[in-house]
């Protein structure tokens, strides 16, 4: 957390004033981290899955009907979902996950290094997930994720969760807009997993129950809409945009090619001005 957003989380507790969060506002309001699908800040998107496990519609019935609706290769490729058509998406269900892979390793470059579409229609609206990532595919280290939403009452099925209120979280903007995270977060958490070369992206949902639910990074109980029983019960991930990645040794090999190519012409510039 940033030093400024930490100073007004503690005057907002001190003063025990329900205002709005600390954490960044929704899309297109000032201070808003919110990423539109079509920014030239993508350089890529993520081209496998593996691992779908689809979560119970109600995890007070986990032997009941799981999520189902989408499939795992509508999170592959370019956002697309929109607030107005809600997909193509895949839908987790009550704790369910899913882990994406990458043509080029993701790495911590200068900022936000991805960013993760939901299909939210509203700004509002939210579902809201966990986001791990992985050098190799086993060791996993989950972004800490704050949620500073009331627990007073259930967030129902339909209920609106402030955007204010939720850091390090995926599904905190609209459909159109991707969450973005910054792997110098998770840099030092494991020595299994290195901030320099991400190759694995696992969502998982958060189970919004306040009885049944996930906790955050501090132990608090994330309130998310619940229940959500239906075939899109869960977070509904539409796409994993890269923003930072590790260049293909091909791509190194040709700057190393093409500056000893200028080295060559230059001495051979520098030789026929001589003679000349
Ligand atoms: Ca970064
Ligand atoms: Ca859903
Ligand atoms: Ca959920």
């Amino acid at each position: 957390m940033k030093m400024r957003a930490l100073g007004v989380l503690v005057a907002m507790l001190s003063s025990g004033v329900a205002a709005a969060g600390p954490f960044a506002p929704a899309a297109g309001q000032p201070g808003s981290t919110a990423i539109a699908a079509g920014d030239p800040a993508f350089v890529g998107w993520a081209t496998g899955f593996q691992n779908l496990v689809r979560g119970p519609q109600n995890i007070a019935n986990p032997a009941g009907a799981l999520a189902s609706f989408g499939a795992g290769e509508n999170a592959l490729g370019p956002a697309d979902a929109t607030s107005a058509n809600g997909g193509p998406i895949v839908s987790l269900g009550d704790g369910g996950q899913i882990t994406l892979s990458f043509a080029q390793a993701i790495t911590n470059g200068p900022g936000y290094d991805f960013a993760v579409f939901e299909n939210g229609f509203a700004d509002e609206f939210l579902e809201l997930a966990f986001v791990e990532v992985s050098t190799n595919g086993l060791d996993f280290v989950r972004f800490p994720a704050i949620s500073l939403t009331s627990v007073a009452t259930q967030v129902d099925s339909f209920d609106p969760v402030d955007p204010t209120n939720v850091d390090n979280l995926a599904g905190k903007y609209l459909a159109g807009f991707g969450t973005p995270f910054d792997l110098a977060a998770i840099a030092g958490l494991s020595p299994a997993v290195n901030p320099a070369e991400i190759n694995f992206v696992r969502i998982i949902d958060i189970i919004g129950s306040l009885t049944l639910g996930s906790v955050d990074s501090l132990g608090n109980v994330v309130n998310d809409p619940y229940p959500t029983a239906f075939a899109s019960g869960g977070f509904d991930l539409d796409a994993v945009g890269v923003i930072n990645v590790v260049p293909e040794p091909g791509a190194v090999v040709l700057v190393v090619v093409g500056a000893v190519g200028m080295l060559v012409i230059r001495q051979k510039q520098r030789r026929s001005a001589t003679i000349d």
